[in-house]
């Protein structure tokens, strides 16, 4: 067959066309997220809101805002984000930083005014948002002794120098981690580990995805903003948006190797997002998308698009896509997650969650 000819249409590594669930996951993880190379690690361990990696080594903190009133005997639904000191590698004292922190304060105070718990944290802490290369020299310049894993996750369960074409690209590690997080819920008597979202914006709404389609227990997955790689379809023709190639030069370390056999080629990509998202359907859980009417960078009408083309995977179950099981709206303005977005997406959550 033409598809399996190496080095014919699809290139020499990219992997043709698949039917069945399964097969679907492994061919986004083959082609574009990557491999995790375990799941809930032996040697992980909790103490407080704290997560140890690699037998201490590696420590991830989470902040937790809990509602009034959460109590062991009421446990509360729980909403997992990464925060948004993930951006430029860290807060910084920065005016961008402190307005993003701020944001990030205002998500964590309207959550608990409407009965959900809010775990967020610093992704960094899991995997820094840099090649490994840039890593090491921003830590060197610090003039400190370098940490024990310098490179996260990766130093401790592989997948950073010794990656391959299929290894865990960063996004595939923090959505990893955010499986850990709700490892962690399930310790957690005020917090009901059966009632999680996991959300997040931009890059993190992408990571949002990755963790919901591999992690069955998140209830509700909710992306915002969260374009090439995310909600947005590859092969929707949207000239302002972003395409693989660009996202692959900007942040090769975010995707597996593979996914460089798709540069230039988002058009006739083997497997489009919407049926990476549609991976979640299921009767018990649910899919929200939202973008932002000038967020042309990340594509709006792919986004819809996409999140359409998802709803169609409740629909063959015999279930309501659209309204129903997936939820979709888009925020007049820029590319932004902030209370106003939260808020609808809790009207969804509220006979759902
Ligand atoms: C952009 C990137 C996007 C997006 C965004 C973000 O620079 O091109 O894919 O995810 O960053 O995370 O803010």
């Amino acid at each position: 067959m033409e598809l399996l000819v190496a080095g014919g249409l699809f290139g020499a590594y990219a992997l043709p066309p698949v039917s069945g669930k399964d097969e679907l996951r492994k061919w986004f993880l083959d082609n574009v997220y990557g491999h995790a190379p375990l799941g809930r690690p032996a040697d992980m361990a909790f103490t407080g809101n704290r997560i140890l990696f690699g037998g201490g080594r590696l420590k991830v903190d989470l902040t937790v805002s809990l509602p009034p009133g959460a109590s062991k005997e009421k446990p509360c639904p729980v909403l997992v984000m990464g925060d948004f000191r993930t951006w430029n590698n860290g807060m910084r004292g920065d005016e961008k930083s402190l307005k993003q922190k701020r944001q990030q304060e205002d998500l964590d105070a309207h959550a608990a005014s409407r009965g959900y718990a809010l775990i967020h944290y610093d992704l960094n802490e899991a995997a820094p948002d840099q090649p490994r290369r840039q890593e090491l020299e921003r830590l060197k310049k610090q003039g400190k002794p370098l940490p024990p894993c310098p490179y996260g996750l990766f130093d401790i369960y592989g997948g950073g120098d010794d990656r391959t074409e299929t290894s865990w690209g960063t996004i595939r590690a923090w959505a990893w981690c955010h499986s850990r997080v709700l490892d962690w819920i399930e310790t957690q008597p005020m917090l009901d580990a059966k009632r999680v979202a996991v959300l997040g914006h931009s890059r993190l709404g992408k990571t949002a995805l990755c963790a919901g389609v591999t992690d069955g227990r998140f209830k509700v997955v909710y992306s915002n903003a969260s374009g090439c790689g995310g909600a947005k379809l590859n092969r929707m023709p949207l000239p302002r948006s972003e395409h693989i190639g660009q996202i692959v030069d900007r942040f090769p370390y975010w995707f597996c190797k593979r996914f460089n056999v798709w540069k230039n080629r988002d058009a006739e990509i083997a497997h489009d997002q919407d049926e990476w998202m549609g991976l979640i359907a299921s009767p018990t859980r649910y899919l929200y998308v939202a973008s932002g009417s000038e967020d042309h960078w990340a594509g709006p009408q792919g986004e819809k698009a996409a999140a359409e083309g998802a709803a169609k995977a409740w629909e063959a179950l015999g279930l309501t896509g659209m309204g129903g099981h997936v939820g979709y709206h888009c925020h007049k303005g820029p590319h932004d997650l902030g209370v106003r977005d939260l808020k609808l997406f809790l009207d969804f959550c509220d006979t759902r969650l």
